[in-house]
């Protein structure tokens, strides 16, 4: 089964939507693999971010991202990071569609509340990123009987 990666950023841990976000992964049948709280060093923000380092929000994404701790969580499923961006939404909160986390809960383009992994390769690049091997929890989901066919599940 696939695996991806989700942030949930400092506007989501102070606003205290952390468990409204969690809450649409659990009920849409994810099984969470990783999950944890960390102040992210800039460092890890930068790699992370690397893509954008040209960008004039770079600076000020990095400085959010570190201000306070955020919580990393690692999710499987049945292509999981196509359907956990779906559930997230456009980058610009005032863009996305209702309905997704950033289109119900967010106003902004950078306190969009949430990061997800944009493909496969980026997932499994951002989960060895973010969580040691002893932080990622193989274990039997016991709805995954009732949440695919006998075919998705061998995908
Ligand atoms: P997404 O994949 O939807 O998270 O969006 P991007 O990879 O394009 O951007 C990553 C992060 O950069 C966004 F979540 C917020 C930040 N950003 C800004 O702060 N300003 C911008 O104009 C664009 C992105």
């Amino acid at each position: 089964m696939e695996r991806t990666c989700v942030i949930l950023k400092p506007d989501a841990v102070n606003r205290g939507l952390m468990g409204e976000i969690l809450k649409r992964f659990e009920n849409k049948g994810f099984r969470v693999i990783g999950l944890k709280m960390e102040r992210l060093a800039p460092t890890k923000l930068e790699e992370h971010y690397a893509h954008h380092k040209d960008k004039p929000f770079f600076q000020g994404l990095v400085k959010y991202m570190a201000s306070i701790p955020c919580v990393v969580i690692a999710l499987e499923g049945v292509e999981a990071v196509e359907v956990v961006r779906k559930m997230v939404g456009a980058t610009s909160g005032r863009k996305a569609d209702m309905g997704s986390i950033r289109g119900d809960f967010s106003m902004s383009h950078q306190q969009n509340l949430i990061h997800a992994s944009g493909s496969k390769e980026e997932a499994e690049k951002e989960i060895k990123r973010f969580f040691k091997e002893s932080e990622l929890h193989a274990y039997p989901l016991m709805s995954l009987d009732w949440l695919y066919s006998e075919e998705e599940k061998k995908a």
